[in-house]
């Protein structure tokens, strides 16, 4: 299967540029004219450009192009978040592995960073969608001294990191829906999910993990996602380099990070709802018990959102996914 595949790069890479019809690699190759087509395919999924002329044949147009951890350290001005990175090719979620590096006393700021993800997963073991090469599939490992009840107000840091790092990079305004999730013209663009390492009370790790959509198209989503997800080169209409994002996220966290150490989240508080997209507007919060409909007021301090319902009386969602 796997040397299939290596004759068939092999033999564009020798024909460079050229048409090579099913048949010719067929011959080359050794193999049939349907298994050339099935690893054609094959390479589509993984991210290569392929063209396809009648009478003439295949050929290569793009490569995927890779992240590693060398690159992300090219240029990375960070004193902790990425000075270890673990970068892996393919993983069931970088979230699992992260849990594994942390529960092994690995240092605060480390990075695991995979190209695809085969289970990964969101919130309530929902699942996230990590095909390979497109996206930032992305685990961060922090150990704040801080109590438990707080941990939450780490998903909002890592929100405005990413919006930060977005509109650093790229020319589009992406807005955050409470708690977790990054918008760009009302379509999911990322999503973050903080998960923990604690002992009575002592939290020893927090885990943030993070995906973001960067280089996939349209038809790269499964049908039931093309209607409520995006990415960004689907928004601006070009490709971007994802080690460029994953610096600048981690730049960015880190000075976030860093002020909500020393000042608390009342900073980083304003920073949020400048970039939420709820607040004021009457919005729908489903609990795992019930659904709250009223107007979004705020965040607390804590980082609890604030609704206020018809009656004027006012709720505190801690955990709930939010209808708009
Ligand atoms: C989240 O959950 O939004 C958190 C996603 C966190 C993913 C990262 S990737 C790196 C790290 N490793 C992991 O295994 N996970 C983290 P939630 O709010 O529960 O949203 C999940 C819902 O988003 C799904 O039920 C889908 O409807 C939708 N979804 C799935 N994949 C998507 C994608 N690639 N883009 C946009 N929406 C998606």
């Amino acid at each position: 299967q796997s040397e299939i595949r290596k004759k068939l790069l092999d033999a564009f890479s020798n024909n460079e540029d050229q048409y090579l019809s099913g048949q010719t690699l067929a011959d080359t190759i050794g193999c049939s004219r349907t298994a050339i087509w099935k690893h054609i395919e094959e390479l589509r999924k993984d991210g290569f450009e392929l063209e396809a002329i009648r009478n003439k044949g295949y050929r290569i147009v793009k490569t995927p192009e890779r992240v590693s951890a060398d690159e992300i350290r090219l240029g990375l001005k960070t004193k902790y978040l990425g000075q270890s990175i673990h970068y892996e090719d393919a993983v069931d979620s970088t979230q699992r592995v992260a849990h594994r590096l942390a529960y092994d006393q690995s240092m605060e700021g480390t990075v695991v960073v995979a190209e695809e993800q085969t289970l990964g997963r969101g919130r309530m073991e929902r699942k996230w969608y990590s095909p390979k090469y497109t996206g930032i599939w992305m685990s961060i490992i922090l150990r704040p001294k801080i109590p438990l009840p707080k941990a939450p107000q780490l998903t909002l840091i890592a929100a405005v990191a990413v919006v930060q790092a977005i509109e650093e990079l790229t020319e589009l305004t992406p807005q955050i829906k409470w708690p977790n999730d990054i918008l760009i013209n009302g379509k999911k663009m990322t999503g973050i999910l903080t998960e923990l390492q604690a002992e009575a009370d002592q939290i020893n790790s927090v885990i943030i993990g993070m995906g973001i959509n960067v280089n996939q198209k349209l038809e790269d989503f499964p049908i039931e996602l093309r209607e409520i997800a995006t990415s960004l080169a689907i928004e601006q209409g070009v490709y971007f380099s994802r080690s460029a994002i994953i610096r600048s996220v981690l730049t960015h966290l880190e000075k976030l990070y860093f002020i909500y150490i020393e000042k608390g989240f009342f900073p980083i508080k304003i920073l949020w709802e400048s970039y939420a997209i709820s607040i004021g507007k009457t919005i729908k919060a489903r609990t795992l018990s019930n659904v709250i409909e009223g107007k979004a007021l705020g965040i607390t301090d804590d980082g609890v959102l604030r609704i206020e319902d018809h009656s004027g009386e006012i709720h505190y969602i801690y955990s709930a996914d939010i209808e708009l």
